[in-house]
């Protein structure tokens, strides 16, 4: 399969090659993962770079992560496929503010494929909206997502807004995106950081099963 060919459809947001490719490179057995890393999420990283240049403008930058998530939708049920009995409940969103979706819902096909029931609230959500779901679901576990500097401290407030209801105990926060770190987990009192959707699952395994 032709990664490099696929990488510069997701760059172009050419959505229907990109489906084209994808089904095409699953049909031939090609690595879900592979197709993944060397074809979409390499995309990525290029758009990021040339958006930072000032090559390109947020037009294009939507434009390829359409294309991208359309690839992703293909991939997703090879992704999740599991036969796996569920080890536990998890919420998960891109916190208040914050438009960028496609490592949070990378992280939530991971963690599904792994057994952990999601309940995904999409982008921009609000502290409440965690707890609300949270508390509706029984869930075990809060996966909170950021790809902003200004969007990160919102972690806290999520965090603090479980405090202020009598609840923190109660759930487990794993937080993660591009600006996140260890340290920050720390310092805002998550139970852990993850750095990518492999990570996430090694992490909210070990996690749960305290
Ligand atoms: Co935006 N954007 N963007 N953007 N965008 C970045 C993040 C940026 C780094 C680009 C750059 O300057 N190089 C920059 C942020 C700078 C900063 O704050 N430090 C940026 C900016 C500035 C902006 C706007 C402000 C631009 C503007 O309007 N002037 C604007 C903000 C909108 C908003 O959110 N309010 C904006 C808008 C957009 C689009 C809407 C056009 C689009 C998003 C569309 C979408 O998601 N549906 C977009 C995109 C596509 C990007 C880049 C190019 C790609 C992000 C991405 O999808 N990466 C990005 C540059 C980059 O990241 N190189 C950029 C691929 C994805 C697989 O990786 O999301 O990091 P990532 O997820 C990883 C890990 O981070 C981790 O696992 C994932 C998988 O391995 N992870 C977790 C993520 N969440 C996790 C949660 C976990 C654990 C791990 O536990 C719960």
């Amino acid at each position: 399969m032709d990664y490099n060919q696929l990488s510069l459809y997701v760059q172009k947001g050419n959505g229907a090659k990109v489906k084209e490719m994808v089904s095409e490179g699953l049909a031939q057995k090609a690595s879900p993962t592979e197709i993944l890393n060397a074809g979409l999420i390499e995309a990525m990283a290029v758009i990021g770079e040339k958006f930072k240049n000032n090559e390109i403008y947020v037009p294009e930058m939507l434009m390829a992560a359409k294309a991208m998530n359309q690839g992703m939708q293909i991939l997703e049920p090879v992704l999740t496929a599991t036969g796996v009995k569920p080890i536990g409940k998890a919420v998960i969103g891109t916190v208040k503010g914050d438009l960028h979706d496609i490592g949070k819902n990378l992280v939530r096909m991971m963690l599904k494929g792994a057994g952990i029931e999601m309940y995904d609230l999409g982008i921009d959500v609000s502290a409440q909206a965690f707890l609300d779901k949270a508390k509706e679901v029984g869930a075990d576990m809060i996966c909170l997502s950021a790809l902003l500097t200004t969007t990160m401290p919102y972690m806290d407030s999520v965090i603090k807004e479980f405090e202020k209801a009598g609840v923190r105990s109660q759930y487990k926060f794993m937080i993660g995106g591009a600006p996140v770190s260890e340290a920050y987990a720390k310092s805002i009192n998550a139970d852990c950081y993850a750095d990518d959707a492999v990570v996430a699952v090694d992490v909210a395994k070990k996690l749960l099963a305290k």
